[in-house]
């Protein structure tokens, strides 16, 4: 396993719930380096674009909705096989199917106000990472 980076969101749901702070640690206590990190808050165009690959499911409209309700922490993840390593962390996209100490199965409400987004491999990684960070920031 090489060392690698990942993209990830704290979601409008765990920020508004107080939980930024939590979810950063259980991420820093599995071994991953922060590398940039902002509070930001997405419009419903960034939103649109940055989902775009699910554009034809019908949860697509209330996903970009969520994801514009309020504020999200954006980060960029370093750690040895950090894309894997980190799904491992967040737990299953439904919280009824994560794992025991995942942060989905703490934090998550249900499939959509699921807390936590994580890059799905080395390419998206790059794109979603390109999408809120200059090179930079990413150094
Ligand atoms: P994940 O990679 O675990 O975040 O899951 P997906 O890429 O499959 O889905 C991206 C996001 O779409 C999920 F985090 C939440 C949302 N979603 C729904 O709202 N309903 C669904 O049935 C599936 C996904």
């Amino acid at each position: 396993m090489s060392v690698e980076r990942t993209f990830s969101i704290i979601k409008p749901d765990a920020v508004a719930a107080g939980r930024s702070g939590a979810i950063l640690a259980m991420i820093e206590e599995a071994g991953f380096r922060i590398l940039a990190l902002r509070m930001t808050k997405l419009t419903a165009t960034q939103a649109r674009a940055f989902y775009a690959v699910h554009q034809a499911r019908p949860f697509y409209e209330g996903l970009v909705k969520f994801m514009t309700e309020g504020s999200i922490v954006v980060m960029a993840l370093e750690r040895e096989g950090a894309i894997a390593k980190l799904r491992e962390v967040m737990g299953a996209t439904n919280p009824a199917n994560a794992a025991e100490g995942t942060i989905r199965k703490r934090y998550a409400t249900d499939i959509e106000r699921n807390a936590i987004h994580g890059s799905d491999a080395a390419e998206t990684a790059e794109t979603e990472l390109r999408f809120f960070f200059t090179t930079a920031e990413l150094l």
